[in-house]
C-alpha cells in the first residue's frame, strides 16, 4: 500500500487527489513540514513524501506523480504514450513544478527571499512574486484556452497539480478567478467529487 506524507493545503494535495483518482487503497499521514519528527522520514522537511510498501521514502512532486501513473497505468493518467504524449506530460509538470509552482515561494516565506529583517522588506519580498505569479498565470490560461485540461481532452496527474497551486492564488489579490480560461479549468476541477473529498480534508473547519 502506498503512504503519502502531506501538509495540508501544500502542494501534496497533487498526489492526495491523484490517488483518489486512482481508487486504490493508501494512508495518508500528515506531517509538520521540517519538523525533527518528518526529518526522519523525509532529511529534507519537505512534503509530499511516498512510499509505496516497504520501499524508499520517495520525493518530488514531479517523480512521485509519474510514479503513480507507471504504477497504475489503467488509471491512463498520463501520456497516451507517444513521443508527443511524453513530451506533453513532461512539458506540463515542467510548467507547474518549474515555473508555477515555485513563483509562490515568496507568498509563503517571504523572509527567505530577502537579507532584510524588517515588516516593509519581507512584505516587498511577497509583493515581488505577483508579477512573477501573473506572468505564469497568464501562460496557463492561454494554454486553458484552446485545452481542456492540460494536456488537451484527457485528465492527467498534472490536472492535479496544477489545480493545487491554482488554489494558493486565493492568498493573493489577483486570483484564479480573474484569469477566465484558469477559471473554467478550475470550476471543471471542483466538479470532481475525489477533489471535494480532499479539498475537505485538507479543510475539515470549512
Ligand atoms: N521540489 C519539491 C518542492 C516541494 C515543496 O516546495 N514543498 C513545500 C510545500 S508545498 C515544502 O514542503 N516546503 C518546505 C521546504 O521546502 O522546506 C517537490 O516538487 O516536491
Amino acid at each position: 500500500m502506498i503512504t503519502l506524507y502531506y501538509s495540508p493545503n501544500s502542494c501534496a494535495m497533487s498526489e492526495h487527489i491523484v490517488l483518489e483518482w486512482l481508487g486504490v487503497p493508501y494512508e495518508a499521514v500528515q506531517v509538520q513540514i521540517g519538523s525533527d519528527e518528518y526529518r526522519k522520514i523525509a532529511p529534507k522537511g519537505a512534503v509530499p513524501a511516498m512510499r509505496d510498501g516497504n520501499g524508499e521514502v520517495m520525493t518530488q512532486n514531479d517523480a512521485l506523480l509519474k510514479y503513480l501513473v507507471k504504477k497504475y497505468p489503467d488509471a491512463d493518467l498520463g501520456s497516451d504514450g507517444t513521443i508527443e504524449g511524453d513530451y506533453k506530460l513532461n512539458n506540463a509538470l515542467a510548467v507547474v513544478n518549474g515555473d508555477l509552482h515555485p513563483a509562490f515561494g515568496s507568498v509563503f516565506v517571504p523572509h527567505l527571499y530577502t537579507t532584510e529583517t524588517d515588516d516593509a522588506s519581507i512584505a516587498a519580498a511577497k509583493e515581488a512574486s505577483y508579477a512573477r505569479i501573473e506572468r505564469q498565470m497568464n501562460y496557463l490560461n492561454e494554454h486553458l484556452a484552446d485545452n481542456k485540461y492540460m494536456l488537451g481532452d484527457k485528465r492527467s496527474v498534472a490536472d492535479a497539480y496544477v489545480f493545487t497551486v491554482l488554489r494558493w492564488s486565493f492568498m493573493i489579490p489577483k486570483t484564479v478567478m480573474e484569469y477566465p480560461n484558469l477559471k473554467k479549468f478550475f470550476d471543471l476541477m471542483m466538479e470532481d467529487e475525489s477533489i471535494q473529498k480532499i479539498v475537505k480534508i485538507h479543510n475539515p473547519e470549512k
